[in-house]
């Protein structure tokens, strides 16, 4: 199962599209980055850039944020 931390803009979609072609399982979490809630310590925990998208795989514990860096991970 994939944690998935997004929002609605460009990069957020490209995490979710990708999870929609690999037809893997995902939970979504909505990060309001228009409340700043890409700067609470709970999210700087899982992307120190506060930046979303970032994703967890929760069968490995593998953390990964970047949106290019998550297209290849889920590829
Ligand atoms: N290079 C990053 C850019 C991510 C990025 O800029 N995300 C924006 C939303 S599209 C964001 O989190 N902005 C919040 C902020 O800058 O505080 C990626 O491709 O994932």
């Amino acid at each position: 199962m994939i944690d998935l931390y997004t929002f609605t803009t460009p990069n957020g979609r490209q995490a979710s599209m990708m999870l929609e072609e690999v037809q893997l399982p995902y939970n979504v979490h909505v990060i309001d980055i228009t409340k700043d809630k890409q700067f609470t310590p709970e999210y700087i925990a899982i992307n120190p850039n506060s930046k979303i998208p970032a994703i967890i795989d929760q069968d490995t514990g593998t953390t990964v944020f970047e949106s290019g860096a998550i297209l290849i991970y889920l590829a």
